[in-house]
């Protein structure tokens, strides 16, 4: 993009609420005064409409005519939140806004919250390609995403009687106020049936016979790019009776099969479980988005160029989810435009690139021949053929093992992450650390075949949504002391290092949490009505529910806090504070939530606590309650088994925002240590080749630990011995996870250092200026996850792509 635009205010607060009154006159025929908030928050979803209506077509224009290369990022989840308060600050409008409606009485906050969020997502890798929407947008790229449209998001998360319950997300109830229903380019993708190659005039054809056929229906959402004009488009697929199928299905309930093919997203994470729905979900959006993509490419340079596909059209696959990319597209170019398979092969890898964003084995897609094949059965033939091919060209130049250990079809299972490596030209980890382990261990058969296909993007997180939406006073203190250049190139943050020892600056720092902490106390109070102490620590654990991520340790802390504070031991006043979702099959993660919330209510009201300690579980953590949560954290807990947490975002995300971190050397806790320095982080634990001993000599026996550390023996006893009620059985299961030889997660092996990690949190906590200067190194490095850095690197590494040139205002 030629201009940027480094005009904060777009809009003068006049001309908004003139705009503002005339929305609210012509679509509710009421004034401000009479309206309410919903009415208020459609109108101004609508002037925001308005605002990049033009850009969005002017976008569209300027990246097809001017024959720019686009990428598509293909994901199964995509977990924006909520959109009005981003869209305003990446239009110029937020502060606008903020004014114009305080002078009309009115707080933005309060009519932001009434948008649902968009959780069409479960956790990080859904957060992540929502981050990557944004970055695409405001670093000028022609970037677009390529998803599913559920009906209902990620389940509600309820706690009754400490115990989860899952109420279903009808996010769209309220009416989706950003998605454009695009008819006209509807395709359609076929199910099931039997597949027989006929020749026709020499081509080996397919014909369908007796399969399903769906509707895909595109759901267009604007990405809007900051401040430069830039508007890309996320596609979300739909599902419908295809038209000329209408008399097929005559009744709801068959109309309903069809349909709910997009009713619902798979709440699990990182656990694997082959299910049919899930298994046309992926191939729906697969087949939906290349036959879009192709279709727009011969219209835009024709059938006869298709040899330049990957010069116009790079496609991400983001985990293995869409992996069928690779299958589909040879699908397309072979049958659809009779290509020949050596050629459209190179295409194929030419244009695919794979993000891994895992190393645990039951994480890992396989699909089972017999259910693969009768639903997709010339897709199968196409993965058996690539198979079959890619094990011929290896024979003799590879040992037997290897090749049997890589190929994509193998005891009666089709191999994703195999299918996703072999027909893309790039595979990519998500931090240091993970991608070296794809290359060592994980994926070392592949790296050995194709090393310079893998590389390493670590993670980045959406500054603008973190700083600049969540925590609009510590912006403002940026502004202040490095000026607001910040808000257009992260590198600058750096200079706030200088104010390091700057009073002022460090006074106001404590001011700003302060007033975060003032305002979440209050959302504690509403939502738990538990009563916590501003000035006391807030220690924050924010993100999935999993055994690996090790809330189990978080949790023996508070007990060995607790027990010292009812012996008199005396412990700096602490909150802390839990946000996290279990899958709802997920015995063991529910077990754990169940005792969290038990301790929370002994602590919570032990009147010989004295308040010292509380124990805050937050229903239902998702991108909104993020926001309030995370500008108001002082420590930030990352402390997964080393080797299993690929990256982590909410590590970023709380450092951005000020929080010190106590930390594994896992994931990218280990570049948040580099870019701090030692002395800025609290890093504890097994490091990784400590956890790989353990895993190769099945040495960990953690009965041994117990039995030798009395302070550990207590702590954990303390979940069978009676000391919590009402959760007996969850307690024992805890136990008795814990104490299972050679446990995987390695939980008691952590917990001495942990405890002294935590013990030094403490000694800094005693020193308020210290602590300050600490968060004030965390805040200025922050940079170094930007989001817009990561697809900056992306973007020139893996897509190849170069940035839209155009006049933003014409
Ligand atoms: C196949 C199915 C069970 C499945 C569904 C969701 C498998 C995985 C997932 C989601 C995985 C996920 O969110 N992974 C996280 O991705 C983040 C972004 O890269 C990382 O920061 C984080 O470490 C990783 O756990």
């Amino acid at each position: 993009v030629s201009v940027s635009n480094k005009n904060l205010r777009e809009i003068s607060p006049e001309e908004f609420k003139e705009r503002l009154a005339s929305k609210l006159d012509r679509h509710f025929e009421e004034s401000v005064e009479e309206a309410s908030k919903e009415d208020i928050f459609a109108a101004l979803a609508s002037m925001v409409r308005d605002g990049y209506s033009g850009k969005w077509r002017r976008t569209r224009i300027a990246e097809s005519a001017n024959g720019h290369k686009q990428a598509y990022y293909f994901s199964i989840e995509f977990l924006p939140g909520t959109l009005l308060k981003s869209n305003l600050l990446n239009l110029g409008w937020l502060d606008t806004a903020k004014e114009a409606l305080a002078d009309l009485g009115l707080d933005l906050d309060e009519i932001a919250a009434v948008e649902p969020d968009m959780a069409l997502g479960n956790g990080g890798l859904g957060r992540l390609a929502a981050a990557f929407m944004d970055s695409l947008a405001s670093t000028g790229y022609a970037g677009n995403g390529n998803g599913l449209r559920y009906k209902y998001g990620l389940f509600k998360q309820k706690f009754v009687n400490g115990y989860q319950k899952e109420l279903p997300n009808d996010w769209l109830k309220q009416g989706d106020y950003w998605e454009v229903r695009r008819e006209s380019k509807s395709v359609l993708v076929k199910f099931g049936g039997r597949v027989n190659m006929v020749d026709d005039h020499g081509w080996m054809t397919p014909q369908y016979e007796g399969c399903t056929v769906v509707r895909a229906v595109p759901y267009d959402v604007a990405m809007v790019g900051y401040h430069n004009g830039v508007a890309n488009t996320l596609r979300l697929w739909d599902a419908e009776i295809a038209p000329e199928d209408e008399l097929k299905y005559p009744s709801i309930a068959d109309r309903r099969k069809i349909e709910d093919l997009t009713s619902i997203l798979y709440p699990d994470d990182s656990n694997y479980d082959g299910r049919l729905l899930r298994l046309k979900q992926e191939y729906f959006f697969v087949s939906a988005g290349l036959q879009s993509i192709v279709n727009n490419f011969i219209k835009d340079y024709g059938e006869e160029n298709l040899a330049d596909f990957p010069k116009y059209v790079a496609v991400h696959i983001n985990d293995t989810h869409p992996a069928m990319c690779v299958a589909e597209l040879m699908r397309l170019l072979v049958d659809g435009h009779r290509m020949d398979w050596d050629e459209a092969w190179e295409i194929t890898k030419e244009t695919m690139s794979y993000t891994n964003h895992t190393i645990m084995a039951e994480a890992m897609e396989k699909w089972d021949v017999g259910m693969f094949s009768q639903l997709l059965p010339r897709l199968f033939d196409i993965v058996k053929e690539i198979d079959r091919r890619y094990a011929a060209g290896l024979e003799g130049k590879v040992s037997g093992d290897v090749i049997e250990r890589t190929r994509i079809v193998k005891n009666g299972q089709i191999h994703m992450a195999h299918l996703a490596i072999i027909g893309s030209h790039s595979v990519n980890g998500v931090a240091a650390l993970h991608t070296q382990l794809l290359e060592t261990e994980v994926l070392s058969d592949f790296y050995q075949l194709y090393p310079d296909r893998f590389n390493n993007k670590t993670n980045g997180i959406t500054l603008r949504r973190w700083i600049q939406i969540a925590n609009p006073d510590l912006a403002k203190l940026l502004d202040k002391t490095i000026g607001n250049d910040w808000r257009f190139d992260s590198k600058e943050m750096l200079k706030f290092e200088k104010f390091y020892h700057d009073t002022a600056t460090l006074t106001s720092l404590q001011q700003i949490k302060l007033a975060n902490k003032q305002k979440l106390a209050k959302v504690i109070k509403d939502k738990t009505g538990v009563v916590v102490d501003p000035e006391a620590i807030f220690d924050v654990q924010v993100k999935r529910l999993h055994a690996y991520k090790r809330q189990t340790l978080k949790l023996l802390h508070v007990l060995k806090l607790y027990q010292d504070l009812k012996a008199g031991i005396d412990h700096p006043k602490r909150v802390v504070i839990f946000g996290a979702i279990a899958a709802p099959s997920y015995v063991f993660a529910k077990q754990v939530i169940k005792v969290i919330n038990a301790v929370a209510d002994l602590v919570n009201n032990d009147p010989d606590i004295k308040g010292k300690l509380k124990v805050v579980f937050l229903e239902n953590y998702n991108v909104s309650l993020a926001e309030q949560i995370i500008p108001a954290a002082d420590l930030s807990e990352q402390i997964s088994t080393t080797t299993k947490e690929a990256s982590g975002t909410s590590n970023m995300k709380l450092m951005a925002n000020g929080a010190l971190t106590v930390a594994t050397m896992d994931g990218a806790n280990i570049e948040i240590k580099d870019a701090v320095g030692s002395d800025n982080i609290f890093a504890f634990g097994l490091d990784k080749d400590e956890v790989y001993t353990y895993y190769a000599n099945h040495s960990y026996h953690p009965r041994d630990l117990y039995e030798s550390d009395p302070v550990l023996k207590k702590a954990v006893d303390a979940l069978i011995d009676g000391t919590i009620p009402n959760c007996a059985s969850e307690g024992r299961a805890l136990y008795d996870a814990f104490l299972k030889d050679n446990e995987e997660f390695l939980v008691l092996a952590d917990f001495e250092a942990y405890l002294k990690a935590q013990k030094l949190v403490e000694k800094v906590w005693q020193n308020p200026r210290q602590w300050a200067q600490m968060s004030l190194v965390n805040i200025a490095h922050s940079e170094r996850f930007d989001a817009d850095k990561t697809i900056e690197r992306y973007a020139s590494e893996i897509w190849n792509l170069d940035k839209v040139e155009f006049d933003a205002e014409k």
